[in-house]
């Protein structure tokens, strides 16, 4: 929106696939910022914001929060970076997120990370997670699983029309899935 080259990479896949852990790697050994949607909302709620108590209300239902909200937090935490390279991890997770965002910001990302995990995966993680995160319960992950599969697997499979999307198979160790991701990283950003 000023002029410089932005970088953006969306880290995309469904709850618990691994995108936090995998945005903390790829920190480390490729010089981006790494921006989760998801924490931002949650930083919001504990701030005290007029927007916490329906972005809370939104998180326990699985919901996703109005776009407006999302993009302005992103676009907030991007500007007070200093960087010009971001993961930004569990967003755009509708078509009404995308649309936002790009027309909004004017960026479009260079290619979407895609983590690929099977749902009995995603819940066992979840269910052992033992972070307190108020939407790590059999009842609300159940409904984020439903979210994800109508509104958010129609964002990747516009960006997979696109040729953008690369597809990690998430349901390997940490470790293991890291190589796929740095082979990634190392053959389409220099
Ligand atoms: N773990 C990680 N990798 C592993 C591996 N390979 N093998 C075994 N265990 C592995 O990992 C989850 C757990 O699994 C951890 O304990 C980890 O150690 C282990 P993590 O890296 O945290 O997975 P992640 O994909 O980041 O899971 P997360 O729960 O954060 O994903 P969600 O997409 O559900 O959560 P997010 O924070 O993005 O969104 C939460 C809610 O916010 C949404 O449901 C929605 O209500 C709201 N939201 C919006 O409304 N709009 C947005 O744009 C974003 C969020
Ligand atoms: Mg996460």
């Amino acid at each position: 929106e000023n002029g410089r080259k932005v970088t953006v990479i969306f880290v995309l896949g469904g709850p618990g696939s691994g995108k936090g852990t995998q945005c903390a790697n790829i920190v480390q050994n490729f010089g981006f910022t790494h921006l989760s949607a998801g924490d931002l909302l949650r930083a919001e709620i504990k701030s005290g914001s007029e927007n916490g108590t329906m972005i809370q209300s939104m998180i326990k239902e699985g919901k996703i929060v109005p776009s407006e909200v999302t993009v302005k937090l992103l676009q907030l935490a991007m500007q007070e970076s200093g960087n010009d390279k971001f993961l930004i991890d569990g967003f755009p997770r509708n078509e009404e997120n995308r649309e936002t965002f790009e027309s909004v910001t004017g960026i479009e990302p260079e290619f979407v990370l895609f983590f690929d995990c099977p749902e009995e995966e995603m819940e066992k993680r979840l269910l052992t997670r033992n972070q307190g995160r108020e939407d790590d319960n059999l009842e609300t992950i159940k409904k984020r699983f439903k979210v994800y599969m109508e509104s958010s697997l129609p964002v990747v499979a516009y960006y997979s029309l696109k040729d953008k999307v690369r597809k990690i198979d998430a349901a390997k160790q940490a470790e293991a899935v890291f190589e796929d991701v740095k082979a990634i990283f190392n053959s389409t950003t220099e």
